[in-house]
C-alpha cells in the first residue's frame, strides 16, 4: 500500500462524492496523508465540509481558481497549518453548456477563454503558489485530470478538448520548469465516469457504452481505480515520472477501428 504518512497535500476540485478529486482525497488520507481540500463557492461548500468528516484533520477553504486573492488566501493558509506541501491535485474543470452543445465552430471567444482559463490556466496559477511551499520540503508532486478529448474528436467535447490539450501541454512545459527543483508534475487520462462535470457533456452515456464494447478491457473505471494510478504518481513509488500523461482508461486508447 502506498505510504504517504507525514506529507501535506492541496485536493482542488471536489464537488460531490462522486467527484475523482474526492476518490484521490480519500485514497491519500488512508494512505496517511493531511490534506486541504476546496471548494468552489457557496454552492459546494456544504458537500465538501460534510464529506470531509471521513479525513483526518482537513484544512477547508475556499478556492474559485478564477480568483487569484482566494488562491493567495489558499496558499498562506496552507503555510500557516502545515509549513509545505508535499503533492497537489488538480480537478477542476469548466466549459460553459452552450459551448458542449453547439456546433464547435460556433465556439465564442469568451466561452473559449473561460474554458481554457479556468481548466489548463488554474495549473499554473496553482503550481506557482505550491512552489515555494514544495521547496521548502525538498520536491513535491503535482497532478492533473485530463481526457483523451484531448487528442481524439469526441462529439460535443468540443472546446473542453482544446482546454486539455492546452492542459497536457502545461504539464509538459511546468515539468520541465519544476524538474530541478524536483517537482513532478504529471496528468492522469482517465476513461468516462459519470460525474457531475461528465453531465454536462450531451450523449455522454453513449460514449460509456463504445467504452464498455471496445475498451481491451471492456468496461470503463471506477473513480477509485483513477486514485490508485493517482497515489503512484503521488507517492515516492513514481518518482522518477514526470511529464507524463497516464492513460488510466481500460486501454481504450490504443484501439483503432
Ligand atoms: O469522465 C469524467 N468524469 C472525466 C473527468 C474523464 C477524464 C477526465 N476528467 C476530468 C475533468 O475534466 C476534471 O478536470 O477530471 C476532473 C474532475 O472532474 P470530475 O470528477 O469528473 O467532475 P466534478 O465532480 O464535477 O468535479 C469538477 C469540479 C467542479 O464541479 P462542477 O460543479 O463544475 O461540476 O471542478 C470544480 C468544481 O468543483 N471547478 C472549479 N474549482 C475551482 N474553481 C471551478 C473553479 N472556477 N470550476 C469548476
Amino acid at each position: 500500500m502506498t505510504d504517504l504518512q507525514g506529507k501535506h497535500g492541496l485536493i482542488v476540485g471536489i464537488a460531490n462524492k462522486r467527484s475523482i478529486a474526492w476518490a484521490i482525497a480519500q485514497a491519500a488520507s488512508a494512505a496517511g496523508a493531511r490534506l486541504a481540500v476546496t471548494y468552489q463557492g457557496e454552492r459546494l461548500e456544504e458537500n465538501v465540509r460534510d464529506l470531509s468528516e471521513a479525513l483526518t484533520d482537513p484544512l477547508i477553504m475556499p478556492c474559485d481558481v478564477t480568483d487569484e486573492g482566494q488562491m493567495d488566501q489558499l496558499f498562506a493558509g496552507i503555510e500557516r497549518e502545515f509549513g509545505g506541501l508535499d503533492f497537489v491535485v488538480h480537478g477542476a474543470a469548466f466549459a460553459r453548456k452552450e459551448e458542449l452543445t453547439a456546433p464547435f465552430v460556433e465556439t465564442s471567444r469568451d466561452g473559449f477563454a473561460t474554458a481554457l482559463d479556468i481548466s489548463a490556466y488554474s495549473l499554473i496559477a496553482l503550481s506557482r503558489r505550491a512552489l515555494p511551499l514544495m521547496e521548502k520540503r525538498g520536491g513535491g508532486s503535482i497532478l492533473t485530470l485530463t481526457y483523451l478529448g484531448s487528442e481524439r474528436v469526441f462529439q460535443n467535447y468540443n472546446v473542453m478538448g482544446v482546454a486539455k490539450a492546452a492542459l497536457e501541454a502545461c504539464v509538459r512545459y511546468l515539468a520541465a520548469d519544476l524538474g530541478p527543483k524536483n517537482i513532478r508534475v504529471n496528468a492522469i487520462s482517465a476513461g468516462p465516469i459519470k460525474t457531475l462535470a461528465a453531465a454536462g457533456i450531451s450523449g455522454f452515456s453513449s460514449i460509456l457504452g463504445v467504452y464498455r464494447e471496445r475498451a481491451p478491457l471492456r468496461r470503463t473505471v471506477e473513480t477509485a481505480e483513477v486514485a490508485d494510478a493517482a497515489m503512484f504518481l503521488l507517492s515516492s513509488a513514481g518518482r522518477a515520472v514526470t511529464a507524463e500523461v497516464l492513460m488510466v482508461d481500460g486501454g481504450y486508447h490504443a484501439t483503432g477501428m
